[in-house]
């Protein structure tokens, strides 16, 4: 199968939360994850396809010889621990793995299970959100820190930066001082929004909640549950539920056991593809479908994009010599059985570069091949 990178997102948390099992869930991967904390030491890479159900319906319509799904890279690291920026631990230094990545993940341990260790002893999914997120704040305080310092002697030596920018920087070291991540003190100039792309906490980031399915049967987790949800979502922090066992479960399932099993339990969605979409809202992220020769694409830009800029995403010379889209609105599209119905229908919009591009359109861009 082709496939198709749409963003990188990092996995944090504290140990032995479920961190490697979750990420060997949504990778189909084999990394060691055992009962005792510190189990991942480096880092573990893989990559999750994002299952959109639409591409199952044009799939039905289109009949392709080959589909190129959208794709999620993660990143699994090891766990951070209160004072990890004082060498605690496995100190910090790890986090170097996720510096680059799109998106965070906080895994937050929600399931009870005596067997499994603890770290703190007691399950308490709020005060462990909290330890991480002050490990993350710290060890970007430390990199701004540095940062501005060599700025600074930049500066001195005859640099310049865009106007904004240390002024900017010192903000968000103000900011990161008070207990607050840098995301809160992004406004700036360019140069400033490329690099906070490089902090922890300037990455849009949501929360895989570990749940064990006690969590969606039994009436004391369930309250349990929904009271985790609304304190995130009161500071308005997006979570998604993860029940390995459920997940093992449906892996080896036909789509409509899976379907029915997910149902039975109340899930809008498997885990593995609320984590996917969860990625893609947090990052702001819509998706477009192409087919050409026979294969479906799904293709993913930031919301708000252009036809031009969706054309690129493709490949640079359809950008180049870019002629005009063809758009059909995805629900056109279904409702109408395919391109020709709705060509004929009066439903295919002729588009030119600065066109919006909305989510599921399905397009053909023409473009001068002889350019
Ligand atoms: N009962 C139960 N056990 C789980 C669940 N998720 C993970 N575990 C167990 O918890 C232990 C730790 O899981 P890992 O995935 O290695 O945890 P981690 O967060 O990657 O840990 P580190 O790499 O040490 O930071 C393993 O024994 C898992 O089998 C769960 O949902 N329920
Ligand atoms: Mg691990």
């Amino acid at each position: 199968m082709i496939v198709n990178m749409s963003y990188s997102c990092g996995l944090v948390g504290l140990p032995n939360v479920g961190k490697t099992t979750i990420f060997n869930i949504l990778t189909k991967s084999s990394a060691l994850a055992e009962n005792y904390p510190f189990c991942t030491k480096d880092s573990n890479v893989g990559v999750a396809v994002i299952d959109d159900p639409r591409v199952h319906e044009l799939q039905r319509i289109l009949r392709p010889k080959s589909i190129r799904r959208a794709t999620v890279k993660f990143v699994d690291i090891a766990g951070l621990v209160k004072d990890a920026h004082k060498g605690e631990g496995l100190g910090n230094q790890f986090l170097h793995y996720i510096r680059e990545v799109d998106a965070l993940a906080h895994v937050l341990r929600v399931f009870e299970d005596e067997r499994v260790t603890h770290i703190y002893g007691d399950v308490n999914p709020m005060r462990d959100y909290e330890i991480v997120r002050l490990e993350l704040i710290l060890a970007d305080l430390d990199t701004v820190t540095k940062s501005l310092e060599k700025f600074k002697k930049e500066v001195k030596a005859g640099k310049t930066f865009e106007p904004g920018f240390i002024e900017g920087l010192e903000t968000i070291k103000a900011t990161l001082e008070a207990g607050k991540m840098a995301i809160e003190a992004l406004n700036g100039p360019r140069q400033l929004k490329a690099y906070a792309k490089s902090l922890l906490t300037g990455k849009p980031f949501f929360i895989i909640l570990n749940i064990s399915e006690s969590e969606l049967s039994e009436e004391r987790y369930v309250e349990k549950l929904e009271s985790i949800i609304t304190m995130l979502a009161e500071e308005n922090i997006p979570s998604v539920p993860f029940c390995v066992s459920i997940e093992e479960m449906i892996a080896e399932m036909s789509p409509e056991e899976k379907k029915q099993t997910l149902e039975e339990y109340n899930m809008p969605m498997s885990g593995v593809d609320l984590t996917c979409f969860a990625g893609l809202k947090a990052l702001d992220l819509i998706t477009f479908f192409t087919t050409v020769s026979d294969e479906l694409s799904a293709w993913t830009i930031k919301a708000n994009s252009t036809a031009l800029t969706a054309a690129g995403k493709i490949h640079s010379d359809i950008a180049k010599n870019f002629v005009r889209a063809e758009v059909i609105s995805y629900q056109d599209f279904v409702q109408l059985r395919g391109e020709l119905n709705a060509k004929n229908a009066g439903r295919m919009r002729l588009e030119g570069k600065d066109y919006i591009v909305q989510d599921g359109d399905v397009i053909r861009f023409r473009f001068n091949k002889a350019a």
